[in-house]
């Protein structure tokens, strides 16, 4: 079945522009599930051949729904429908659990891992004394392969025997020596990405992002980690369930 075929086609009656009109036409396929989560758009020619108008047309309709974050564009793989993953905000889960909980399967790619003192920003974040050590995880989050997350975590030193204890999930090993955390402190915030961080997550510079930053505690009080995520917006809805103030 051709992709007009199941998306519909454009109508001579509508006066709307031809870029909105297929905009809608997409928009409306992926909401009515007519349309599958990661599944490829035909490309921008043959979009423009089916559809019987120009590729500026097509390209027009595709960029104001890759900003709406409905589409995504992956570099030198093509445009897919967004697949977006709700995250709660009021459950204390790690990145692995997170994306176990949807069948996906996570991995990482490791940009660095280091030890030595905490710095001033460090030892504020984590309220450490000067001479404290600490470990520093750099990580690109993948869920089925695909980057999702770029995470910067620091983790007080006495919370962990070594980095190396860090296989795939920081939680599983904080776990392991008794140190996950049992509560959490979060921050959110919008950021365009920078060039080198779009360019880790394969998307372009100034692509829309969300940054999490998580205060981790034990139940004694201390803090286990400060990490930064670095979300792709076009892939992450935050949720979060409200319980009525007193
Ligand atoms: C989540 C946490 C992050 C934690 C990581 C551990 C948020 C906003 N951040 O990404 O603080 O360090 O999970 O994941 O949820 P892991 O156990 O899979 O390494």
């Amino acid at each position: 079945m051709s992709f007009s075929d199941r998306i519909g086609r454009l109508r001579e009656d509508n006066a709307a522009p031809l870029y909105i009109q297929l905009q809608q036409l997409i928009r409306d396929a992926i909401s009515e599930g007519v349309l599958d989560q990661a599944e490829a758009i035909p490309p921008e020619r043959n979009l423009a051949i089916e559809y019987d108008v120009s590729r500026i047309t097509v390209r027009k309709a595709i960029a104001g729904l890759v900003e709406e974050g409905l589409l995504t564009r992956r570099r030198g793989a093509g445009t897919f429908v967004a697949s977006r993953v709700e995250k709660s905000f009021s459950r204390l889960t790690s990145f692995s659990e997170d994306m176990a909980a949807r069948g996906k399967r996570a991995s990482s790619t490791w940009v660095s891992r280091m030890s030595g003192p905490v710095n001033p920003e460090e030892s504020m974040a984590l309220g450490l004394a000067p001479g404290s050590t600490v470990l520093r995880f750099t990580r690109i989050r993948l869920a089925d392969d695909e980057p999702l997350a770029l995470e910067i975590s620091t983790i007080a030193g006495h919370c962990l025997a070594s980095l190396d204890v860090v296989e795939d999930s920081l939680y599983a090993a904080l776990e392991k020596s008794g140190n996950r955390p049992v509560r959490a402190l979060q921050r959110l915030r919008a950021v365009p990405f920078g060039a080198e961080h779009a360019k880790m997550l394969g998307v372009e510079s100034g692509h829309a992002g969300l940054l999490i930053e998580r205060h981790g505690f034990l139940r004694d009080g201390r803090t286990v980690e400060f990490t930064r995520s670095y979300y792709r917006g076009d892939s992450y809805d935050i949720v979060a369930e409200l319980i009525e103030g007193s």
